[in-house]
């Protein structure tokens, strides 16, 4: 993508996010209906729904030859990754917005044929903006983020995960996740997959791994890992399909080797 024009969707996008940011905040004084979709616990609200169709509106007026992703449906159907595309999670953490008031964030991941060129995650309570162009590195606010440690081990490591991946289950091995528990430093969970990306990429976390994420999870994610020197690659260590829904290991590359041969057995 040429750089002039990538530089001026990049501030189009990071515009848009503020906007839809502040709508969100406003949303949540009012009360808002709230649903739930797959299950008791999978829940969607009109807030959700109403921000990602404000992306679809600006999108769409601005960029008319865009392609645009969105968890609620609201985008197109996308089948190749020709042109350029936009992955949009209008709130990741959706529970965390109906439950805490805190911890979600806006994600957009923008792919120009097939490769991550920009990616936002949005920290809308805590006004934070992560942002990663590609070749020009990731951004936290607007300061540089360094690449990632180079003294790591798995004893030293913060992973990110959610717990149930340690209760018995049909996806992991997870006697090897209860010693992966144990190995490492600590393990937390933030329940909003982006800003787990966003945090790997910062250095304060050293790893997320997750059995199930969509397109919108971690197409902004991994643009900013891969900025900082990190990875992001299947559970099995395949490549991502950023058009399917994929197993997530990203991490700093140094513990890799080491959670892929000890503590990551698929069933
Ligand atoms: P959401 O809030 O946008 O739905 C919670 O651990 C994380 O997993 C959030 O990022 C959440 O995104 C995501 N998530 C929730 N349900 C999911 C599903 N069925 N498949 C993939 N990711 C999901
Ligand atoms: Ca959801
Ligand atoms: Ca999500
Ligand atoms: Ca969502």
């Amino acid at each position: 993508m040429q750089t002039a024009i990538r530089q001026q969707i990049f501030e189009n996008a990071k515009k848009w996010v503020y906007e839809a940011g502040e709508r969100i905040r406003s949303h949540m004084k009012k009360q808002f209906q709230i649903d739930t979709k797959s299950n008791p616990n999978d829940l969607v609200t009109e807030v959700d729904k109403a921000t990602e169709q404000f992306f679809v509106e600006k999108i769409k007026t601005t960029y008319p030859d865009h392609k645009l992703i969105g968890e609620e449906g609201y985008g197109d159907t996308v089948d190749k990754l020709d042109g350029t595309i936009w992955i949009i999670d209008p709130i990741d953490g959706t529970m965390n917005f109906v439950h805490q008031k805190r911890n979600f964030a806006i994600s957009i991941g923008i792919y120009h044929e097939g490769v991550g060129e920009i990616g936002l995650i949005y920290n809308v309570m805590e006004d934070v903006l992560y942002t990663g162009l590609k070749g020009e590195g990731a951004f936290r606010n607007q300061v540089k983020l360094p690449m990632l440690r180079e003294k790591i081990q798995i004893e030293t490591s913060i992973i990110g995960m959610n717990s149930i991946l340690a209760c018995e289950n049909r996806r992991i091995n997870e006697k090897k996740i209860q010693q992966l528990i144990k190995d490492s430093r600590g393990t937390r969970s933030y329940g909003s997959a982006a800003l787990e990306f966003a945090f790997v990429a910062e250095g304060v976390l050293d790893c997320y791994i997750t059995m199930k994420l969509a397109p919108w999870d971690f197409a902004a994610g991994s643009i900013l890992i891969e900025e900082v020197g990190g990875m992001t690659v299947q559970a099995t260590g395949e490549p991502v399909n950023i058009l399917t829904d994929n197993t997530i290991i990203t991490c700093n590359k140094l513990i890799y080797k080491d959670l892929m041969t000890k503590y990551v057995e698929l069933k």
